[in-house]
Parts: structure tokens; C-alpha cells; sequence
């Protein structure tokens, strides 16, 4: 093989890989699928320059030199919650609810108004599960928003809270699904995924909607022709295998619907969670970890790295690494990461800044819309 080091196929052609690797990177550039073994694989043996330089490949071939930001705001309705997941630093339970907060429809409206002198596209809603937040809160909720800004896109509710209010409602997914549609629902954002392995699931996350019930309910909404986010939550006591087999069940049902816009790693935060004394995964392994996704996923057209949580050096970095797409500048809206550990302890960016961080590392900044349609570029620097 008579390759130079600018080609990316010159990876290939080094003699220091394993047969492995160089089987993998073959795949790879040709754009062959890679199985689950071999995703192990590269979790367990590849180094981070060849996953860095793998992953890059692929993302410049879905993205170019793209990356994607968005101007939006979230609301959480609650932090109060009938489950107690062991990771959560967020949720004070029912008993304690005093510690909590419950917003109505009225304070949330009150929030959505003071974003009317700003060029927000997107509202992401979504927090804890209480009784009171129903199918009527919820779609009376949507009703207003709409009525008073109906540009503005509601990305709300993820399957752990649609499978709580459509069994109190007595509703299939199905018709949940429609009702909440035609109230104004946009899209669904990844949250609830956890890990999908049943055994790892029931022990950080027990009672809340089984893995079946999110993929379902992905699949329908998918189905109705919408589209939706995933998230994996890595880096706590899951092995390599559960994230490849999670990836897996996302990309057969990708296979299936095309309905997936973004897949977002959500790295475990330990402070202040039953699960605080299991450490958090170094930055290196954050950085394989969205490279080895970016291969592996290789019918999601975005990889998301969600600066909130992993704080903005990091997702700046992870650039390199496979990821295309950053989230956006969500004001200090967000207690999720904050309550968790994150670096961010009030999540804000400009849109300066954002497009700053793009052009640093070379690339090209591109404001979207909650389903990527363009809504300005930026020059490269
Ligand atoms: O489902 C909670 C995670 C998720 C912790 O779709 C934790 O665009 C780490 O899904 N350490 C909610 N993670 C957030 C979410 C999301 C965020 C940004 C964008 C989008 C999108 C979706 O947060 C939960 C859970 O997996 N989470 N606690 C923790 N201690
Ligand atoms: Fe409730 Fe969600 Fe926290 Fe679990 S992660 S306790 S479902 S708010």
C-alpha cells in the first residue's frame, strides 16, 4: 500500500496495528459496517490518535467541517419524582417533596415569556414524575406555549414520563402519543435511555420504564413520522459490552425508522448520588468513548456532545473525537449536571461564544434548528 501520512488510509498501511485494528480501519474507510465484537474490540485495545483519527473520518464524511449549535432554553417542570434512581443527584423523592420544586403551568408560561425578545428556536422540557404533572398538564401546557409562540419547538418528555402518564390515563402509546402531538409536541430529546442491559438497568434505575418500553415508544413516535434523540449514560458500573449493546439496540431501530437525529453520551456525574462512591471516568476515555459511538452508529447522522454535563474544554475537544454537534446555549436553565458535579455550575454560552469554540479548533459554526434545518452559518474564523 503506498499511502502518506495526510491520507486517512494511511492508518491502515502503519505495521505497528494488530490485524484487528487494521481489519477494523479497513471497514471503516470503506464504510463497511463494524459487528459488536469488534466494537468491544476498540474499547478494550485501540489507542486514542487511532479512534480520534477513525471517528473523524466518518464525521467528515456525514458533516464536513459542520458543527451545529442551536439557541434554546430548558424547563423543568419538577425535580420532584416517584422513582429514585441511584445516579440522579437531581430528584428529591415524593416524601421529601418539600426540598423540591413543582412549577405550574402559569410559572412555566411566565419563564417561556421571558424568552420573548430572544431568538430561542427550541424549549427542552423534562425533569422528574410526579401525579399532578398528567396528560392535562402537560397538553394544556403545550397548547399555550404554541398559542403564544408557535415558532418555538417543544422538545419535551422522554419515555420514563410518557410511560407514567399514559397508564394513569389509560391510553396506549399510540394514542398518548398523537394527543401529545397535537397539543404541539416537536420531538423527544434522549433522555431515560440509562443503559439498556435489563440487569444493569434494574440496579441504577429500577421501576421506571424498561428498555423495551423506551425503544417502543421511540418507535412510534418514529413511526407517526417524527423524529427523536438517544442518550446513553456510560462510565458507572457498566462493562464495555453494555455500551455496545446499547449502541446496538439504537442502531437496529435506526435500521428500522431513520427517526434518530442525534446519539448523546451522557458521562456519570458522582456527586451527591447513592452512587457517589463509584469514580468518574477520566477525559481520555470520554474522548474513545464518543469516537468508538461516532463509528459504531454509523446510521445516526449526529453525535452530541452535551457541554452541560461534560463541561465546555471537553466537548470542544471531543471536536476531534467524532462528536458534530454541541447543544446549545441554554441559559442557565439546567439543574440536572450542576446538582451533579459538572464543571458547568450555571450552564450559559453566548452565541459568541459557541461559534468561538467551533472556530478554535478549526471548524465551521452552524446555528440549527431542533431538526438540524440551517438557520445561519458562520465564517471559519
Ligand atoms: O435521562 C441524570 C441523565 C438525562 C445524571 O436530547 C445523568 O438533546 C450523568 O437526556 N450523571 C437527562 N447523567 C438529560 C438528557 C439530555 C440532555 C441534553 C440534551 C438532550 C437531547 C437530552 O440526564 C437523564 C439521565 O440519563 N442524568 N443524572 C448524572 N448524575
Ligand atoms: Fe426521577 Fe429521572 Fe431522577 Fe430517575 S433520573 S429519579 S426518573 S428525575
Amino acid at each position: 500500500m503506498n499511502l502518506t501520512a495526510q491520507e486517512p488510509g494511511s492508518i491502515v498501511a502503519t505495521s505497528l496495528l494488530s490485524t484487528e485494528l487494521k481489519s477494523i480501519a479497513t471497514k471503516v474507510l470503506t464504510s463497511e459496517r463494524i459487528t459488536f465484537d469488534e466494537a468491544v474490540y476498540l474499547y478494550k485495545h485501540a489507542e486514542l490518535g487511532f479512534l480520534g483519527t477513525l471517528a473523524n473520518f466518518v464525521r467528515e464524511k456525514k458533516s464536513g467541517n459542520r458543527v451545529y449549535f442551536n439557541h434554546n432554553f430548558h424547563v423543568e417542570p419538577t425535580n420532584v419524582c416517584v422513582y429514585s434512581c441511584a445516579f440522579c443527584s437531581y430528584s428529591r423523592l415524593i416524601k421529601n417533596r418539600d426540598q423540591g420544586w413543582e412549577l405550574s403551568v402559569d410559572q412555566i408560561m411566565d419563564i417561556v415569556k421571558s424568552y420573548d425578545d430572544q431568538e430561542v428556536t427550541e424549549v427542552h422540557i423534562t425533569g422528574g414524575v410526579v401525579p399532578k404533572q398528567d396528560l392535562n398538564f402537560y397538553t394544556d401546557l403545550f397548547r399555550k406555549i404554541k398559542q403564544h409562540r408557535p415558532g418555538l419547538h417543544i422538545k419535551a418528555l422522554t419515555p420514563v414520563e410518557f410511560h407514567y402518564i399514559f397508564k394513569k390515563a389509560n391510553l396506549s402509546y399510540e394514542e398518548g402519543l398523537k394527543i401529545m402531538k397535537e397539543a404541539g409536541l416537536g420531538s423527544l430529546p434522549g433522555g431515560g435511555a440509562e443503559i439498556f442491559d435489563e440487569k444493569i438497568r434494574e440496579q441504577i434505575a429500577g421501576g421506571k420504564c424498561t428498555t423495551q418500553e423506551w425503544l417502543s415508544i421511540h418507535e412510534i413516535w418514529h413511526k407517526m413520522g417524527n423524529q427523536s434523540n438517544a442518550t446513553m449514560l456510560y462510565g458507572h458500573i457498566e462493562s464495555f459490552e453494555h455500551r455496545v449493546d446499547h449502541m446496538e439496540r439504537l442502531r437496529q431501530l435506526q435500521d428500522r425508522t431513520k427517526g434518530f437525529n442525534a446519539f448523546i453520551p451522557l458521562k456519570f456525574r458522582n456527586k451527591e448520588n447513592e452512587m457517589a462512591h463509584v469514580p468518574e471516568v477520566s477525559v481520555i476515555e470520554d474522548l474513545r468513548n464518543y469516537a468508538i459511538a461516532r463509528i459504531y452508529l454509523d446510521n445516526f447522522p449526529h453525535i452530541k456532545a452535551y457541554w452541560a454535563m461534560i463541561g465546555r474544554n471537553t466537548a470542544q475537544l471531543s471536536l476531534n473525537f467524532g462528536t458534530d454537534d454541541l447543544d446549545g446555549t441554554i441559559d442557565d436553565t439546567t439543574k440536572i449536571y450542576s446538582m451533579a458535579g459538572s464543571e458547568e455550575q450555571n450552564p450559559k454560552l453566548s452565541t459568541q461564544q459557541l461559534v468561538e469554540m467551533i472556530q478554535a479548533v478549526g471548524k465551521l459554526p452552524v446555528e440549527r434548528d431542533t431538526l438540524y434545518k440551517v438557520v445561519k452559518e458562520y465564517p471559519l474564523s
